[in-house]
């Protein structure tokens, strides 16, 4: 093939969020924008590191992805990359790549050095929704924000890219290596099934007979759903084949470039048919629900976990997950180097990481600063109230991790029911045993999607003006509810990262209550259209006796609050949310 060198010149906005950069598909589409984004990423990398390397090429197989693979590796080749690894139909799911970068070895030894992932995670896909693409980097996590600054400020000054125009599209269904002859000598592009990695990953750090053994017990029925995400690709392969659950236990599981015109996110809102199966939709499909249910988001690092008539919060999934690990999981048999939960997730894993004296971080949202703890050997589990979930055997979340994270809690716990006639110990259970034990954190979180850009921000600047002086917010908030604690503090999260040292400011404005309940506002980043305000509540309840509420019901104080002193209707003219989780 031979190299065109292609004049180009900046397009405004692409500063990668939360998670890199997500646009509409008519957006991605405009000439010369992904090649823009993409070549800004190889100059950020720099090209002594893009010569010679192995980068994989993959995503959760949305709407464009084939395009842009094609435009991928001819870019890559003609700026000297040597080989381009690219999952089977351009599937990859987020965890699996992570897992690809630092397990797989090419046929010659060769390993990947970074990725560029193409998701919009749980945005909807398709012609009139959302594309998206980040870059990962050699320890198979997402690009750190030095990295991701470079990336944007060379969006605004680039002028040209090298493009082998005249190298023909690689067929990415069918497994082999194509070879091509460049300038710079041979460059090679492998279609594979990235599931082997994945599985072999999963086998080494799970007891995959234990869970095949609850998995065959008539007592414990199961459900996945894959909302027509990438995790369909792994789910037949990992809870079918390998642990020998019913094809009947998913749904949802056959990848689609437009999720079938769903939302891949797996909330209570948008997994509606598992919802309703597991018997807590609004019309449930009538039958005994499942013993546990599960879903992914499009690119398969999000999951919900739920039990018959039952929701796990994330915030106490991740918070059970840690307490257990090390009795139900092999992986860990040994301890846990520490664990960490974003700032706005529910204090459930302090109380965790305080009981089994463990190291314990609090980081900013989004998966990139986990990353750093767990090189440093610092962090073995972690987790976001965003129904994330992940431990330090990738880099990224995962989310058939944490249901098979679940199963070996739930195997571990019926060793000897199983068999027997005693009865099953269940999800719901093994969560209220974990509240009597450790207390409960009420938490909701609120979502305003696509509410204007400019009155959200007015909205995030009169709190944090208010936080000037808390006499004056206690007047208010007393005002308000006369029933609730004090606030102690408030601030705008702040986070120095403990390995590099790095900072990173304005993550969140916080005010913190004198009984542990906490109120967090945040703006989104991974939204594609005008603004997302998150408001995150908490409360905290230790009383045995008063840990049974509804959620809602409890944090109705709080949430009064939260809505008033942040003007909330005022500003963004909704009286109620999106979303609510
Ligand atoms: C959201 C979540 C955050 C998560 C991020 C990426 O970010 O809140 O916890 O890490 O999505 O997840 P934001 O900035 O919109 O709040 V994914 O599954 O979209 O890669
Ligand atoms: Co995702």
């Amino acid at each position: 093939f031979k190299v065109t060198l292609v004049s180009t010149s900046p397009i405004d906005g692409q500063k990668p969020g939360t998670s890199g950069l997500r646009k509409k598909v008519k957006v991605f589409k405009q000439p010369n924008y992904l090649e823009n984004f993409v070549q800004a990423t190889f100059n950020a990398l720099t090209p002594e590191k893009v010569k010679g390397a192995t980068l994989v090429v993959s995503g959760d197989g949305r709407y464009y992805s084939k395009d842009a693979v094609q435009i991928i590796i001819k870019m890559a080749a003609a700026n000297g990359v040597r080989r381009v690894w690219v999952g089977k139909n351009t599937l990859m799911s987020t965890p699996a790549v992570s897992a690809v970068i630092r397990e797989r070895s090419g046929a010659d030894g060769s390993k990947a050095t970074g990725a560029f992932i193409l998701t919009a995670s749980h945005n909807p896909g398709g012609p009139t929704e959302d594309f998206g693409i980040k870059y990962n980097m050699e320890n198979g996590g997402p690009a750190p924000e030095s990295i991701t600054d470079k990336i944007y400020e060379n969006t605004k000054t680039i002028k040209e890219y090298p493009i082998a125009e005249d190298l023909p599209n690689v067929d990415v269904s069918a497994i082999g290596i194509t070879s091509f002859e460049g300038p710079e000598g041979k460059f090679d592009v492998e279609v594979f099934d990235s599931a082997d990695d994945y599985v072999k990953l999963m086998k080494s750090i799970f007891d995959f007979e234990s869970i095949r053994k609850l998995l065959s017990s008539p007592k414990f029925t199961f459900c996945y759903d894959a909302l027509h995400g990438v995790a369909g690709a792994y789910a037949h392969r990992i809870f079918v084949e390998e642990l020998g659950a019913q094809e009947s236990a998913l749904l949802n599981c056959v990848p689609k470039e437009d999720f079938g015109g769903g939302h891949p996110d797996p909330n209570l809102t948008y997994a509606k048919e598992l919802v309703a199966r597991m018997g807590l939709g609004k019309s449930d499909t009538g039958g005994e629900p499942p013993e546990f249910g599960a879903a992914a988001d499009g690119d398969a690092d999000r999951n919900m976990i739920l039990g018959k008539r039952f929701f796990v919060t994330p915030s106490d999934s991740v918070a059970i997950i840690a307490a257990n690990a090390i009795e139900a999981i092999p992986y860990f048999s040994s301890g846990l180097k520490g664990v960490a939960r974003s700032m706005p997730t529910s204090a459930a894993l302090d109380v965790v990481a305080k009981s089994l004296n463990l190291k314990f971080f609090e980081v900013p949202t989004g998966w990139k600063f986990f990353g750093n703890l767990m090189d440093a050997g610092m962090c073995s589990v972690c987790g976001e109230e965003s129904f994330g979930t992940g431990s330090d055997h990738i880099r990224e979340k995962d989310g058939i991790w944490a249901v098979l994270a679940w199963m070996s809690i739930l195997a571990h716990k019926n060793k000897d029911s199983i068999d027997g006639d005693t009865k099953l110990v269940t999800v719901e259970d093994i969560v209220r045993q974990h509240w009597a034990t450790y207390g409960r954190h009420y938490y909701t979180r609120y979502d305003y999607e696509n509410v204007d850009a400019g009155k959200a921000k007015e909205l995030m600047e009169h709190l944090v003006k208010l936080q000037s002086s808390i006499p004056e917010v206690n007047k208010i908030v007393k005002g308000i509810r006369s029933d609730v604690a004090n606030v102690s503090s408030a601030d705008e999260f702040e986070y120095k990262d403990p390995v590099d040292g790095s900072i990173s400011k304005h993550q969140g404005i916080r005010y913190l209550f004198e009984d542990g309940s906490r109120l967090v506002f945040r703006l989104s980043g991974t939204g594609s259209e005008g603004a997302t305000i998150r408001l995150y509540i908490e409360q905290y309840e230790k009383d045995a006796s008063k840990i049974g509420r509804e959620s809602q019901e409890a944090l109705s104080p709080l949430v009064d609050i939260a809505l008033k002193l942040s003007k909330m209707e005022e500003f963004t003219g909704r009286s109620a949310p999106t979303v609510i989780t």
